[in-house]
């Protein structure tokens, strides 16, 4: 059994499928921590976890007039300076299961926890590309970086994917080679030694056990960047669907969803309010500037507070323009509506370039289940 030394994954994690593993941390969790702690971090793994040893691990990086450069852990570690980067990751799959529920696409059905925030820290993918002979020059030529996993399948295939030049090359991109997870190692399960962290960026670019780096004119030529994470009409069905008439996905829209109440529980009338919290984010480094929420189904709407740090701690100060790359928890408390018998909790979310979310999944609909962000819609019962 490949998977047999798989690590151990804490129980209260839904999971989706064991082998390979994936799974989601119960939704109220996230909302309870601005940093989600690295065992309640969604995992979602398309292989065995491989065993990777830190002292004879390398790292190749090729492509760059230079040459091949091979830097081990300890290289990295010292040889470059440490950048901390706090940044959201989010499985293109997030919220599957609403489109499942419009019309069966394929894929892990995930509910709305595919999404977790922690603090990453390693050396920046910039410095490694200087070290390795990356110069103006080559951006005459080379347009993609692509990231190869140390994970394989039965045949030998590893994961693998791409990210633009243009990001990985640049200042404000903060793309990491992360070694450090929330302040410790990096788990087995999220890249241990080395994974890529290309904040604001779909999640399956985010290579984990990251074995080579390969600065090409192409695009990966994996199955994941290829034929799988893109987007496609509703009208596309498997008989008519031509992966190579889309792009890959990279940044990822604007999204949010409430974590508590969850779906189908019941409010106590006698309270008389009640406090609805949940996440938001968005792709490309854009900040969500406001979350809109409302008991009636969108009727009436009120405005959420966010937050961007634990409670009782500083907020974390405003990054600059473009390099959002966390998400906000937001709250609302509010008089239950006299004599409803029932919620409909409703959460649609705004980012600084004013894109929304649609009001409902049937538009966005796709074969492959992929960038559902409708908004997020939950019923709850009102306890006599
Ligand atoms: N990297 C490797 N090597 N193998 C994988 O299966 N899965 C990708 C990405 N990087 C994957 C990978 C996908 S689809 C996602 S959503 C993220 O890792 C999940 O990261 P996490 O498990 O740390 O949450
Ligand atoms: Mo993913």
């Amino acid at each position: 059994d490949p998977y047999s030394s798989d690590p151990e994954r804490h129980p209260v994690l839904h999971i989706n499928n064991l082998k390979p593993f994936n799974a989601e941390p119960p939704p109220e969790i996230l909302s309870d921590s601005y940093i989600t702690p690295s065992a309640f971090f969604f995992k979602r793994n398309h292989l065995p976890v491989p065993k990777v040893d830190p002292a004879s691990y390398q790292l190749s990086v090729e492509g760059l007039p230079g040459g091949v450069l091979t830097l081990s852990l300890e290289d990295l570690k010292t040889k470059f300076s440490k950048h901390t980067v706090t940044a959201t990751l989010q499985c293109a799959g997030n919220r599957r299961s609403e489109m499942n529920k419009v019309k069966q696409v394929k894929g892990l059905n995930w509910g709305i926890a595919a999404i977790s925030n922690a603090t990453w820290s390693g050396a920046k993918l910039r410095d490694v590309l200087l070290a390795a002979g990356y110069g103006p020059d080559v951006a005459k030529w080379a347009c993609h970086v692509q990231f190869e996993g140390l994970d394989k399948d039965v045949t030998g295939t590893t994961y693998g994917a791409s990210i633009p030049l243009k990001k990985a090359v640049s200042e404000e991109g903060d793309v990491l080679l992360a070694y450090e997870m929330n302040g410790e190692e990096l788990p087995a399960d999220h890249g241990f030694p080395l994974r890529v962290v290309v904040p604001g960026t779909v999640g399956a670019r985010n290579v984990k056990w990251l074995g080579k780096i390969i600065v090409s004119t192409e695009e990966s030529s994996s199955h994941w960047q290829q034929n799988d994470y893109k987007g496609f009409s509703p009208g596309t069905d498997w008989d008519t669907v031509d992966f190579k008439s889309a792009p890959a996905i990279q940044e990822l829209p604007i999204q949010s969803a409430v974590t508590t109440p969850a779906d189908g529980a019941v409010v106590d009338r006698s309270a008389e309010e009640v406090t609805v919290k949940g996440y938001a984010w968005s792709g490309g480094g854009r900040e969500v500037v406001r979350v809109d929420v409302s008991l009636d189904g969108g009727k009436t709407w009120q405005v959420a507070q966010l937050r961007t740090s634990d409670k009782g701690q500083a907020p974390e100060p405003s990054p600059p323009p473009g390099q959002a790359w966390a998400w906000k928890l937001w709250e609302v408390t509010a008089p239950l509506p006299a004599e409803a018998q029932e919620l409909e909790i409703v959460c649609k979310a705004v980012d600084n370039s004013y894109n929304m979310q649609p009001d409902t999944v049937p538009p966005i609909w796709n074969l492959r289940g992929v960038l559902s962000n409708a908004w997020h819609r939950v019923k709850s019962g009102c306890l006599a």
